[in-house]
């Protein structure tokens, strides 16, 4: 799959590392779980002229004059977002998936408050309270995890047993290296007993939900769900934050209530954390919301989930062990060091070499180092946007399977 050149014409360095990148791109296995290919029609929005404004505040209440056409846009695009994702209220700014998780938590919690959050380690993500980040110095996370590396199921006994313990204004589900899908009724069921906001972090499997092959944690009860739009949702990279509940009046105070969630979150992201959003990117946004309303998105995801399973089967056939023992979205765990003695960072390498691109990810309760962990993390979103079917994933399995014991 190779790109349409947009030529950058007076500047021939930046020109040449466009084109090799989009050569890399179309040679290599791309098997990272969290990229994709986005359409043509998604680049043209970012090269837009939406990229020369400034547009601080919310359609109808804006800063700046000549406002007309970002009004319409952004308004378009909340309108689609809402649409795809069945919610009540869309918040289409944040500059990509960190920035969307860390306008929920400073919406909603002060310092020092409680956070209910997956282990790194566990499959969850970087900005669900990884000691390492700003949000850990500033509330308190507690960590769930999974029971144990056959089943990855996650601990739900133990979630509960945390949640009555210490009490969190905010539970999160969601995760970034988790091949299982979870259970947003227990979820819901342990934060309504504790008082807590729901959110769900669902920067991945974004795509498998619009394409309504994953369930909707908005339809279990969830108040609030985070995502990035440029994984399985296949848009430029960004961020979106919908929520149940409507705007109230935005020129009251209001109170940390969960049905003021929608107001509180609008207003932490401009004029809390951001300054002008970037209306080129929101128009890309708009375009991936359109794709993805389309039947073939529906196509697409249960086909990214139909090549993940094949992916894992022959991963395992070839002697590679899996956390969890498959997949049920789009991403894969494997042990490679408990497979085959080499640690995940020397399996990366390898396998590029071979124009196989993965990432290396600690497993759960990894005795290996974050930068040298244990596993490999794959995926299938990008291959299947190139048009793999089930029998190249079979082959790519083979390749890789043959580069790691090699
Ligand atoms: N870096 C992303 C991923 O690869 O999952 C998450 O932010």
């Amino acid at each position: 799959m190779m790109y349409k050149h947009f030529v950058v014409k007076d500047d021939t360095e930046v020109d040449e590392l466009i084109k090799a990148e989009a050569k890399r791109q179309a040679e290599d296995i791309q098997l990272i779980p969290s990229e994709n290919y986005v359409s043509d029609d998604v680049r043209a929005a970012l090269a837009s002229p939406f990229t020369n404004r400034y547009s601080e505040g919310y359609p109808g209440k804006r800063y700046y004059g000549g406002q007309k056409y970002t009004d319409q846009l952004e308004q378009l695009a909340i309108d689609r977002a809402k649409k795809l994702f069945r919610a009540d209220h869309a918040n289409v700014q944040p500059h990509s998936g960190a920035p969307a998780n860390e306008a929920v938590y400073s919406a909603w919690l002060e310092p020092g408050d409680t956070v209910l959050a997956m282990d790194l380690s566990h499959g969850g993500h970087l900005t669900h309270g990884a000691p390492v980040t700003r949000s850990a110095r500033l509330y308190n996370f507690v960590r769930y995890g999974v029971k144990d590396l056959e089943t990855a199921e996650i601990d739900y006994d133990e979630l509960r047993r945390l949640a009555l313990e210490h009490k969190p204004k905010l539970i999160i589900a969601g995760f970034s290296a988790y091949p299982g899908e979870l259970d947003y009724e227990k979820f819901a069921e342990i934060g309504n007993e504790v008082g807590a906001l729901l959110m769900a972090d669902m920067a991945h499997i974004a795509g498998l939900i619009a394409g309504g092959v994953a369930k909707n944690p908005l339809d279990y009860g969830f108040h609030v769900m985070t995502t990035t739009t440029h994984k399985t949702l296949r848009g430029p990279r960004g961020g979106l934050i919908l929520t149940k509940g409507m705007v109230s009046n935005p020129l009251k105070t209001v109170e940390k209530t969960i049905e003021n969630i929608p107001t509180l979150i609008d207003r932490t992201v401009f004029p809390g954390m951001q300054g002008g959003p970037h209306m080129n990117t929101i128009a890309a946004k708009a375009v991936a919301f359109h794709e993805a309303l389309q039947p073939e998105f529906a196509d697409y995801a249960k086909q990214v989930v139909e090549n993940a399973r094949a992916l894992t089967e022959e991963l395992q056939k070839g002697g590679l062990k899996l956390i969890g023992g498959g997949t049920k979205n789009h991403l894969i765990l494997a042990d490679v060091y408990g497979s085959f003695g080499i640690d995940g960072k020397e399996a990366q390498e390898w396998l590029e070499k071979e124009g196989i691109i993965v990432n290396a990810n600690s497993i759960p309760d990894d005795t290996l180092p974050p930068f040298r962990p244990s596993g490999i993390r794959l995926g299938t979103p990008a291959m299947t946007t190139r048009g793999a079917t089930v029998d190249d994933m079979i082959a790519i399995a083979r390749k890789v399977i043959e580069v790691l014991r090699g």
